[in-house]
């Protein structure tokens, strides 16, 4: 198979920076790995605000051209795919503006600012008939996929307890300068939002629907110098750390918690998923590895076993490279751009494997009712 023979689609991308950059060396890497690609993505046009930054940022990862006006990107011809990597504030607009000029959309987490939002943003997706996608990348790690396979096989019995933390260190300085992750008017929410989001959509990936939440959220630091000027200040109206209950519909329960003021934690997710005869442990920072327990094993051969998950047997890993040499963070968008494009050039559905905006919306709802209930102190419905 020649690469010249492979269709290639046009890719808009919106952002150059943390997730603009991972989802561009994602696009690029994708045909390389995952040859024959099902679809060949083509770099047309790249969004910022600031044009000497975006002109430097679309020559460096090799974009046709530049926009400074994101309409005009996602009305241009050559754009068939819009990939979304803004701050959630710039979410809702773009994306529904690609769907109604009939583009399919990728879209990073969480999906919109709110469930109203999020609510719109689905409706416009299912309208226009066009492939839709929530960037939940951990989603398409070989190990978080090989504990949902020794789930689906029922390794460890019927599941009852799941309980998952998203830690991270990055604003515990007070001279921390204000960012958009900071402000509600630009994230909507704090560690929930950027961290929390990924650990409930694994909560319903992992054990299924959301019921009831109870939560608590805390701002450590509330005011922040303003990076341009430091003398000044500027007040955190977001979370710095959550903390929630959860009652799923099967009757499992779970606990929720993410935190920017953990010191030592770098990226450090931890989920702990427990059965009525075993127990699946997760952590990020070993992504390669998953450590399962079941009670099925002889009484005197009982205990954790450490899977190092880079066999070749591992959906993606026979991509890679040979089996312990591992796999890093960046390659989870590789695997989930990779899940998208083959899903769009074989017509097949995003779902159940990766994360529709159906998936988003009931992201934002519940994590709204994680924030309500902050405020009354109740159990609060998750829908
Ligand atoms: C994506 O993998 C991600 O989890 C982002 O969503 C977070 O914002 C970042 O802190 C770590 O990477």
């Amino acid at each position: 198979m020649k690469m010249s023979s492979i269709k290639e689609i046009g890719i808009g991308m919106l952002g150059y920076e943390f997730m603009g950059k991972a989802h561009t060396n994602a696009l690029i890497k994708m045909p390389i790995f995952f040859y024959p690609p099902p679809i060949k993505p083509k770099l047309i046009a790249l969004y910022g605000r600031k044009k000497e930054r975006v002109m430097e940022a679309s020559l460096r990862y090799g974009y046709k051209r530049y926009y400074t006006d994101w309409e005009a990107l996602v009305k241009d011809r050559e754009v068939e795919v819009i990939d979304n990597g803004l701050p959630n504030h710039l979410h809702k607009e773009p994306c529904i503006l690609a769907a109604e000029e009939g583009k399919h959309v990728i879209c990073e987490k969480p999906l919109a600012m709110n469930s109203e939002e999020a609510e719109e943003m689905y409706k416009a997706v299912q309208r226009a008939k066009v492939k839709h996608m929530v960037a939940f990348n951990y989603r398409f790690i070989p190990a978080i996929i090989l504990a949902k396979k020794f789930i689906e096989e029922g390794y460890i019995g019927k599941i009852l307890q799941f309980r998952a933390v998203y830690l991270q260190e990055w604003v515990m300085n007070p001279n921390f300068p204000m960012v958009w992750r900071l402000k509600r008017e630009f994230s909507g929410s704090g560690a929930l939002g950027d961290l929390g989001s990924h650990i409930i959509d694994l909560a319903r990936f992992f054990v299924g629907e959301i019921d009831s939440v109870i939560g608590l959220t805390k701002t450590f630091i509330k005011e922040r110098p303003l990076a341009e000027e430091p003398n000044k200040k500027d007040l955190v109206d977001v979370d710095d750390a959550f903390i929630a209950l959860i009652k799923f519909k099967d009757g499992a329960i779970g606990s929720v918690e993410a935190s920017r003021f953990s010191a030592g934690r770098k990226n450090y997710q931890r989920i702990e998923i427990q059965g009525d005869e075993g127990t699946i442990l997760f952590n990020l920072e070993r992504l390669n590895e998953l450590e399962v327990y079941t009670n099925k094993d002889k009484e005197n051969r009982r205990g954790f076993k450490n899977i190092l998950v880079t066999e070749k047997v591992h959906p993606f890993y026979d991509r890679w490279w040979p089996h312990g040499h591992t796999i890093g963070w960046e390659h989870t968008f590789v695997h989930e751009l990779y899940h998208f494009f083959d899903c769009l050039a074989n017509d097949k559905p995003i779902e159940p494997w990766g994360a529709t905006f159906y998936d988003g919306l009931r992201n934002n709802q519940i994590m709204d009712a994680i924030l309500k209930s902050a405020n009354t102190g109740k159990w609060e419905r998750a829908y």
